[in-house]
């Protein structure tokens, strides 16, 4: 009986030591937090709803609904993300292309929000029946919504309108199609080839504000250059943060280009000098130098960046391009601080980076009427294939198709 009795004791005691765990609220562990988000590429990226801030800890469980909702934002991301590949149509081979000029990406599948914005407009003026004043005020608005600045805007459409009235253009679809000519015609006067002599060390520098795309361009460029038979050195010229020099060194390493880097906060001219050295001794064909977006001040910049171009110059170095890296999405402010890089150092090119990401194509035009520097290349994505010559037939036919 005691022993049946001491049974029961044991089984009441252990039922309530269970109830008592089941009933407490459960701790959150990291491994009950939810997985992180599924990796995108950066194409498909490029083209999803900004990421969304990262999610707060809570301390108990989610609610039904509160799960629902989870399960409802990731769904709608998923489709975003997809949505976004769809709309990105993979390029048709064209005749005569090599196999490397069927890989490189194309303006029109890489512009669709620059093209989406001028095509409402467009419609809309290709859809009177004449030619009037709202005409004219729906061009000057998509020009100017597009970022081809004032001074741009006004001189092309004082030119159009001269156009028009000399050659008795009278439908709005020929008025479209003479702006379109214009504008081939405006971007169609300028050198954009690479400068590269043979047989001594050609440093291309690359100037830029923080942040514009200065590195990722040079690993780009790199890629290119040892894709077309070039020995490429990588100058880490951005003493002023160590993560600059690591970034170039992982391009360096990808691309098959020799890294020359200093140390955290020394002199950029002795970096890039002492790669001109190396290239002369191994022959090398290119140094790509990058340089510093932001010094303690513009003027310190500025100075700095004259002195390395000095240094870069000296035999048996010679300074072949320097390339003003420009982000597409500032638009006109990417202007205005453009100009400070002009005054500072002979600038003989612009990479535009990011065209791929902004309704503002028109930047294109305001950098060839204000800045008078020709776009030479132009990025289209993060990857190392995303970088394209500047084809401004191309561009312009992409931007009205
Ligand atoms: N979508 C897109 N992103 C780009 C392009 N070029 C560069 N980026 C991205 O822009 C960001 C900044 O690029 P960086 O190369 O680090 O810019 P940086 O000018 O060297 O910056 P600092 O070293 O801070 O002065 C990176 O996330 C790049 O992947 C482009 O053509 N398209
Ligand atoms: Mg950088």
């Amino acid at each position: 009986m005691e022993i049946v009795l001491g049974l029961l004791a044991v089984l009441v005691v252990s039922g309530l030591v269970a109830a008592f765990i089941a009933s407490r609220p459960r701790r959150r562990d990291a491994e009950l937090e939810p997985p992180p988000s599924p990796a995108v590429s950066p194409k498909s990226a490029a083209s999803a709803p900004p990421a969304k801030p990262p999610k707060v800890k809570r301390p108990t469980i989610p609610s039904e609904e509160e799960l629902a909702r989870q399960a409802a934002e990731v769904v709608a991301e998923a489709e975003a993300v997809l949505a976004g590949a769809r709309e990105a149509p993979v390029a048709e081979p064209e005749a005569g292309e090599s196999p490397a000029e069927q890989l490189r990406p194309r303006f029109r599948d890489r512009i669709g929000k620059a093209r989406g914005l001028l095509a409402g407009y467009l419609g809309s003026v290709r859809s009177r029946t004449k030619i009037d004043d709202e005409s004219w005020e729906e061009l000057e608005e998509a020009l100017i919504r597009a970022d081809v600045g004032i001074t741009a805007t006004t001189a092309l459409l004082d030119q159009l309108r001269a156009q028009v009235k000399a050659e008795g253009i009278s439908t709005s679809e020929a008025l479209v199609d003479a702006l379109k000519d214009n504008l081939k015609k405006r971007l169609s006067i300028a050198d954009r080839t690479l400068r590269i002599e043979p047989g001594i060390p050609n440093v291309w520098l690359f100037v830029g504000v923080n942040g514009v795309g200065k590195t990722t361009t040079i690993g780009k460029v790199g890629h290119q250059q040892v894709g077309e038979g070039r020995t490429v050195i990588m100058a880490a010229g951005d003493t002023f943060r160590a993560a600059a020099a690591e970034q170039l060194e992982l391009w360096s390493k990808r691309v098959g280009a020799t890294l020359v880097r200093g140390n955290e906060g020394g002199d950029p001219g002795a970096v890039v000098f002492d790669a001109v050295e190396r290239a002369a001794a191994r022959q090398t064909d290119l140094v790509l130098a990058d340089t510093a977006g932001r010094l303690h001040t513009k003027v310190n910049l500025m100075e700095e960046l004259k002195k390395v171009r000095r240094v870069a110059d000296k035999p048996p170095g010679k300074v072949t391009e320097v390339l003003l890296v420009i982000d597409a999405t500032t638009g006109q402010n990417g202007l205005v601080q453009a100009k400070q890089f002009t005054e500072a150092v002979e600038v003989t090119g612009v990479v535009l980076t990011k065209l791929d990401g902004t309704a503002k194509g028109g930047i294109v035009l305001a950098i060839q009427n204000d800045l008078g520097i020709p776009i030479k290349l132009v990025g289209l994505g993060e990857t190392a294939d995303d970088l394209v010559p500047f084809d401004p037939d191309e561009f312009i036919d992409a931007l009205f198709a």
